[in-house]
């Protein structure tokens, strides 16, 4: 049993899947506590500023001493100052939604989970507090899915979402109006002190980050996790693909396979110097308009997927150096015209090396959005594998997720042990596939 799941509005894991899409519960606004939940006696809770370098490095410092191990504690993620800000303060962004707990006595901060403000779509429907009803979207064929926000109608727009459909919503008037057109939020960076485990702290800052964002008009998340909890939504897998596997074998991340030698081994993951794709560049601020409406239109085919406004592709894909890098395929049109067909990225998520002599940091990236509307999926990752080790990361890790299964094996990723398993929460629907998964949460 869960003591703390089953009293959630999430599926149980022996629940029978239906095919209705929508709220477990009701929004209702008027029942949200008012107070803070309470932490047992000598801690306190505390709104983390990003913006202020002192508490960003208090956050970074639990994170790096506490934050998601490997299965045999070789490895722990340690993910940047800078990634730490740039993953938790997109537009819309809340110090509210930056829940830390300290120690009363000596400020130390012990605790941490994060949310942050996010549009999605399920089943080609808008996750959102009051969706439509089902009937209206059939019958009417107008407000259909993911129609009934202020913004998401601009969004949307431009795009076949639901055979013509989108036209003309009304707003129906989703919980989240006051605070802009996001219906939802990403948690992430849920972190107890290692000294701190074991004694239900976490559902104590699950139960307050949701009643801050129930307090401004969210009732729906999403989050992503190694366990297996009250009910994955899509279980996947990390594939990773080596850049430098003599570091790799070092380190201990891989092994010599079996009659191979180094140099073999060096010569089977050798990448050219320059990426095959012509035209290939860096995206630029310019890009953001026509590559926003691109990637929207391309993360439609799946069944779990975000829809960015122009300000959140900005914020998530515009390169930042030892953060996020993006790259586009540009092509002269035949009226001279410059239009990118393609775009892929990935991000910096290192891990510290624990009890290893020499190394201390092993320098991952990870696939991130792309969308290929010309050149093949598979060639793009092949460039991103090239710009990656360009860069000196030493590994390259992807998700069988988006259209990533169909191209793992070709360019010599290996299967990883760790399951990573999608949820939704307060949000019924199927379950999925993992290649029918095109969200990647950080
Ligand atoms: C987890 N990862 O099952 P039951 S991922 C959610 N996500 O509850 P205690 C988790 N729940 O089973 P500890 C969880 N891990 O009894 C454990 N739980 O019902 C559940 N690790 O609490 C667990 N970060 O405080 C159990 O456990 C209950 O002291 C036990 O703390 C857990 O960020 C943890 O892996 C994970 O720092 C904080 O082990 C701690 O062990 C730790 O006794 C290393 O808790 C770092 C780590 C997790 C990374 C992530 C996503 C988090 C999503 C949280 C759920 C969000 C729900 C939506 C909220 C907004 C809603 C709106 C609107
Ligand atoms: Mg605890």
């Amino acid at each position: 049993g869960h003591a703390f799941w089953d009293t959630q509005p999430v599926p149980s894991l022996n629940a029978e899947e239906e095919d209705a899409c929508g709220p477990i519960n009701p929004a209702d606004p008027e029942k949200v506590r008012a107070e803070p939940y309470n932490l047992p006696p000598a801690f306190e809770w505390t709104d983390l500023d990003l913006s202020d370098a002192e508490q960003a490095k208090e956050l970074y410092t639990l994170l790096h001493e506490n934050y998601v191990e490997d299965g045999d504690a070789m490895f722990r993620f340690d993910y940047s100052l800078d990634f730490i800000r740039w993953a938790m303060q997109p537009p819309g962004a809340l110090d509210y939604w930056h829940v830390g707990v300290r120690v009363s006595q000596t400020k130390k901060l012990v605790a941490f989970i994060g949310a942050t403000p996010a549009d999605l779509l399920c089943h080609g429907q808008r996750v959102e507090p009051r969706p439509p009803p089902a009937a209206d979207k059939a019958e009417e064929g107008e407000g259909g899915a993911g129609a009934s926000g202020v913004n998401i109608e601009e969004k949307l727009s431009g795009l076949d979402l639901d055979g013509g459909a989108t036209g003309s919503a009304a707003s129906s008037g989703g919980g989240a109006a006051e605070l802009g057109d996001q219906a939802v939020v990403e948690v992430n960076f849920l972190c107890v002190h290692k000294k701190l485990r074991s004694k239900r702290l976490a559902p104590v800052l699950i139960r307050e980050v949701t009643r801050r964002v129930n307090e401004k008009g969210i009732f729906q998340a999403t989050y992503t996790a190694g366990v297996v909890l009250p009910r994955p939504v899509a279980r996947c897998r990390y594939w990773h693909r080596s850049l430098n596997p003599k570091k790799l074998i070092e380190v201990g991340f891989s092994r010599l396979a079996p009659r191979m030698t180094m140099v073999r081994t060096l010569k089977l993951y050798a990448l050219p110097d320059q990426p095959v794709t012509k035209g290939v560049r860096a995206l630029k601020e310019e890009d953001v308009p026509s590559c926003c409406a691109k990637l929207n239109a391309y993360l439609r085919r799946y069944k779990l997927t975000p829809q960015l406004s122009e300000a959140e592709f900005s914020h998530w894909l515009v390169p930042r150096k030892g953060v996020i890098y993006t790259y586009v395929v540009e092509e002269a049109g035949e009226d001279g015209e410059k239009e990118v067909t393609d775009m892929f990225s990935f991000y910096s998520l290192p891990s510290s090396v624990l009890k290893h002599e020499k190394h201390t940091k092993l320098h991952a990236a990870y696939c991130y959005y792309y969308f290929a509307n010309k050149t093949p999926v598979q060639q793009l990752i092949s460039d991103a594998l090239v710009l990656a080790k360009r860069h000196e990361f030493d590994v390259f890790n992807a998700l069988d997720i988006l259209d990533n299964d169909s191209l793992l094996k070709e360019l010599k990723f290996g299967i990883g042990d760790g399951h990573l398993q999608y949820y939704l929460y307060n949000w019924r629907c199927p379950t999925v596939v993992a290649n029918e998964i095109g969200l990647v949460l950080l």
